[in-house]
């Protein structure tokens, strides 16, 4: 293939118009869970070894947000099919878990993080209807 200089402009304008829209596009803020106002805000109370209360509902399509508190030992909060991992719920503090309920049906959340003898005992229920 012969690189004559119509065809370098071509690929150079491509090249630039990709790159120029990829530094584009990480600097626009695209809308996340963080910044929705949530239309349910549940209070849910982690201790060895449940969660109060254990099964809780929500409509499907709202946007939930999720207070949680220990009053004993830290705990872990995990709902996975929601993309909540890696939450830590310290003693006398609050941890807000936000996301958007986009599937039905009935999801484990439990605690990833070792809190005593009952810890595998440790999880609940978020049913979205
Ligand atoms: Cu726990």
């Amino acid at each position: 293939m012969q690189w004559t200089q119509s065809k370098i402009a071509i690929f150079s304008i491509i090249a630039v118009a990709t790159i120029g829209s990829l530094v584009y596009l990480s600097f626009v803020s695209f809308p996340t869970n963080e910044n929705l106002e949530p239309q349910v805000s549940i209070n849910i109370v982690a201790k060895q070894f449940e969660y109060d209360p254990t099964n809780i509902t929500v409509q499907f399509g709202s946007i939930v947000e999720l207070m949680l508190t220990s009053i004993d030992v830290v705990h872990g909060f995990r709902l996975e099919e929601f993309g909540i991992n890696n939450i830590q719920i310290l003693p006398g503090e609050k941890t807000i878990v936000k996301f958007t309920a986009n599937q039905r049906g009935t999801f484990i959340f439990y605690c990833d993080v070792f809190c005593g003898v009952g810890h595998s005992d440790h999880f609940g229920y978020l049913t979205v209807v």
